[in-house]
């Protein structure tokens, strides 16, 4: 048996894991992250696209903005499209300037491994058999990597290992509350080699249902259609695609997405989730290990950014000045920022799915996007929301 030591052991190296890891690093607290996946499938996961103007700043004044300076895509508004017209959220002017920033989420991830290895401190992918043990006194975190067995004595985990991962299920079920929601439909979604035709992300209500147009690249778009959540992939040939994107997504003016080659596809299920505490004794969760929103609102990866934030500043308080009061604090703060980010995913995503069957909804969700985009009051909620609230 191979025995470590470290002051925080990450589970995960997710972007929860890698920025959690690298903030820790600025304050000199060490920490040792183990991964269960290969650098390369954790790069190569498809999945958000948005940053908050704060999870952006935190990037920047963290060090790890060289590349997201250079080429993130700072949008200063969305469109939203319905009865064939668009109508421009213009976020910069509504909020005294704050935007958002279009960068995949692999590259985020890119950007902090290579961060990580920068500092030569331990990051472990394809590591079994994971188990944590006794966090509420001695903490330890047992694994296999290389056929040998390991363990890691720490004085916290952070439980930052996603919605399917094992810290979450390790705390007794007695001492966590769950809160959750399904919906009756799921995103399929697609990377395509297409420039993209707006500047903007489009989020269309047609009477098809959802799509959402959004974009990597100069040269790739990235496209979402609602679905049933037992959509069957091989039902949808490119050609099937293209036709229900193009007429969910054309608007008067003649606007619709670029065709191209479709690099990857794949459906996403849509759930609302949150476990409450975000802590059991010393082990802390954070990101998709504590809750999960339905991705309309772009607020995943945003919320994993804000836990770590408030997580580093309480083990910087807790080793740097023998403090343990933000500790104490850190389910509390982040699960305010959380409901809050719940209850806008929510109300994006059923003001912009068409239920299965319901004219009476869709009427209404009509009239409510006629008021959104006619009231400057309303908007400006939208646009404080989705560029992300205060940090605290
Ligand atoms: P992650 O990214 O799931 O990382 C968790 C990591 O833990 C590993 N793991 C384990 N490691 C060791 N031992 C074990 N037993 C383990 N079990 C699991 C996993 O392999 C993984 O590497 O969680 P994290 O770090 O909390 O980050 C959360 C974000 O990834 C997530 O919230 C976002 O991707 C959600 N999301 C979006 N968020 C946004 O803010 N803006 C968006 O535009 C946005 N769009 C999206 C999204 C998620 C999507 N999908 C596919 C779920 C679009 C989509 C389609
Ligand atoms: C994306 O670009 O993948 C994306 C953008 C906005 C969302 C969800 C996903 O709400």
């Amino acid at each position: 048996m191979k025995r470590l030591s470290t002051q925080v052991g990450i589970v995960g190296a997710g972007p929860a894991g890698l920025l959690l890891g690298h903030l820790l690093h600025l304050e000199g607290i060490d920490s040792v992250i183990i991964e269960d996946r290969s650098r390369d499938h954790v790069i190569e996961r498809v999945r958000a696209g948005v940053l908050e103007q704060g999870t952006v700043d935190l990037l920047m004044a963290s060090g790890l903005g060289d590349r997201l300076r250079r080429e993130g895509m700072r949008h200063a508004g969305i469109y939203l499209c319905f009865q064939g017209r668009r109508h421009r959220v213009d976020f910069e002017e509504l909020t005294g300037g704050r935007t958002i920033t279009v960068y995949g989420q692999n590259e985020l991830v890119k950007d902090l491994m290579a961060a990580r290895c920068a500092t030569g401190r331990p990051l472990h992918f394809e590591v079994a058999d994971v188990r944590i043990a006794d966090f509420d006194r001695a903490p330890r975190i047992a694994f296999r990597a290389e056929d040998e067995d390991c363990e890691i004595a720490c004085d916290f985990i952070a439980g930052c290992d996603g919605s399917h991962g094992i810290c979450r299920p390790s705390i007794a079920p007695e001492n966590l509350r769950r809160y959750e929601k399904d919906y009756a439909f799921a995103w399929l979604g697609i990377l395509a080699s297409a420039p993209p035709s707006s500047d903007e992300l489009v989020y269309s209500l047609h009477e098809r249902g959802f799509a959402l147009f959004s974009m990597r690249s100069p040269a790739i778009t990235r496209l979402y259609l609602q679905c049933a959540p037992d959509e069957d992939l091989r039902e949808w040939p490119d050609d099937r695609i293209w036709d229900e994107l193009e007429a969910r997504l054309s608007s008067a003016g003649g606007w619709r997405p670029n065709r191209g080659a479709i690099l990857q596809k794949g459906i996403t299920g849509m759930r609302s989730f949150v476990a409450e505490p975000m802590r059991s004794g010393r082990l802390f969760l954070a990101g998709d290990a504590a809750h999960i929103v339905p991705p309309t609102g772009a607020k995943g990866l945003n919320l994993a950014a804000a836990d770590v934030r408030v997580l580093a500043r309480a083990f910087a308080a807790h080793y740097g000045e023998g403090r343990d009061d933000l500790l104490d604090e850190y389910s509390a703060r982040c699960l305010r920022r959380v409901w809050k980010a719940q209850r806008f995913s929510w109300w994006m995503t059923t003001m912009l799915h068409r239920a299965p069957g319901s004219e009476f909804d869709y009427r209404r969700q009509l009239a409510e996007l006629d008021y959104l985009t006619g009231s400057r009051a309303a908007m400006t909620s939208l646009a404080e929301n989705y560029t992300g609230l205060p940090m605290e």
